[in-house]
């Protein structure tokens, strides 16, 4: 990937100052090879790094911007907002407004809290699940990703998959212990760890539709168990809709496929960019979180802030007008149909998987249930497609092990020329 001189210099600069120059790993282009472009603004469905070079962005943030970059409406509210000033560590009206309206929207949540980052959401969820339950283990999934918080570093998917480190130092043996991780999709294993470890497993928590392993949905009936399963163990449900939450639709993957958890946990989208998540679901659970009921602790200085309650407020409100979710999943398809077509042109049995307004390639001619069938893909090749695509100018997400993140304003032609470079990155890729 030839690098602007700009981001060259900038990149030489980060990484003395902040580990791998990133505040993200998945930023640092580990899995892709290459250095990473610096950018400079980004409008719409683009971006533009410092030495001015443009790019049709299918990053958008990792998911947030599901109206582009500096969408004007976003940018108003945050403005506004920020006029009237940027935080008070008190409450305001608009958060109770964003607490209705995520709760209008998502079918199983009744109450929530706001935090600041998708990480705060899911351990803040697990620790109620154990604070409620008064049980310490949990189930998750291997190769989903729920964040960074030390329970969940356990055969993780996006970065640390990424990474090739699924577990990561620094994690205590007595914390690892209590994290039980089975294959995605697999109910019978969960069955098999219940009665194992009976009465012991506080919650289960899943994506319900994969997309940190890049894009896997849920088999058929999976969801279904999970939810018959906990219930009868008295385990809670987390669905990690960091991702698919106002994503897959208005009320996420629980709305999509008929199955309501105990617990939600939320972000990118529901902050409109701007740093904000939130934990949520049944009543029953919600009100024993500090300062309520049992006192269950989870604070946060920057909670519900304005600036990000602004943001996402517009964005949820733009998200309820008609016709859009119609047109995100439109693009998704056109954009996966237009990638199988490529494949077909240069005889390639890859994988394309679509759900909603996500897409994802994976470089294996193997179904896509699990991670084990995740790792079969060819990350070197995926690697120099990346690139290939980085240099026509699309900007994709630098990991197989991630997903496309159209935006509403991804234009055809935006999305025509999108595979257009799509089919020349093939061929250059397989040289
Ligand atoms: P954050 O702490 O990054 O806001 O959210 C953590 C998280 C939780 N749950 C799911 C399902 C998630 O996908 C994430 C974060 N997603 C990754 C990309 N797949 C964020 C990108 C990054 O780590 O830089």
């Amino acid at each position: 990937m030839r690098l602007g001189q700009n981001s060259t210099r900038a990149f030489a600069e980060a990484q003395h100052y902040i580990p791998g120059g990133v505040n993200s790993p998945a930023r640092a282009f580990g899995a892709v090879g290459g250095d990473p472009p610096f950018i400079d603004y980004g409008q719409g469905s683009r971006i533009f790094d410092i030495d001015g070079n443009e790019y049709i962005d299918y990053v958008c943030s990792w998911g947030p911007l599901i109206f582009g970059h500096a969408h004007p409406r976003v940018v108003d509210a945050v403005s506004r907002a920020c006029s009237r000033g940027t935080s008070f560590g008190a409450p305001t009206t608009l958060e109770t407004a964003l607490a209705r309206q995520v709760a209008d929207m998502v079918p199983s949540v009744e109450m929530l809290r706001l935090v600041s980052s998708g990480t705060e959401a899911t351990m803040s969820a697990v620790r109620l699940a154990r604070g409620v339950t008064g049980r310490d283990k949990i189930v998750k999934f291997e190769g989903c990703w729920h964040g960074h918080g030390d329970s969940f570093l356990i055969k993780a998917g996006s970065s640390a998959l990424t990474l090739g480190a699924p577990d990561s130092p620094g994690i205590p043996a007595g914390v690892a212990a209590d994290t039980i991780a089975l294959p995605y999709n697999d109910a019978d294993a969960l069955e098999q760890a219940i009665r194992q470890h009976p009465d012991q497993i506080a919650a289960v928590i899943v994506e319900p539709v994969g997309g940190n392993m890049g894009l896997v949905p849920p088999r058929p009936g999976f969801l279904e168990r999970l939810r018959q399963l906990t219930r009868a163990a008295g385990t809670i449900l987390i669905f990690d809709e960091v991702i698919t939450g106002f994503r897959v639709a208005p009320g996420g993957a629980q709305e999509r496929f008929g199955v309501l958890p105990d617990l939600t946990c939320l972000g990118k989208i529901v902050g409109g960019g701007l740093p904000l998540a939130a934990y949520g679901g049944r009543r029953e659970y919600m009100e024993h979180v500090s300062p309520c009921g049992r006192r269950i602790s989870q604070a946060g200085t920057l909670s519900g802030n304005p600036l990000a309650v602004a943001a996402g407020l517009e964005q949820l409100r733009m998200l309820s007008e008609p016709g859009v979710y119609d047109r995100l999943e439109a693009i998704a398809t056109r954009l996966a149909e237009g990638m199988r077509a490529n494949l077909s042109t240069l005889c390639l049995d890859y994988r394309v998987y679509q759900l909603g307004g996500l897409v994802c390639l994976f470089f294996t001619g193997q179904e896509i249930v699990d991670h084990a069938s995740v790792s079969t893909a060819d990350t070197e090749l995926f690697g120099r497609y990346f690139r290939a695509a980085l240099e026509r100018g699309i900007y994709l997400p630098p990991s197989q092990y991630e997903c496309l993140f159209p935006s509403l304003v991804h234009s055809d032609e935006d999305v025509e020329r999108t595979l257009e470079i799509q089919l020349d990155a093939l061929r250059a890729a397989h040289g």
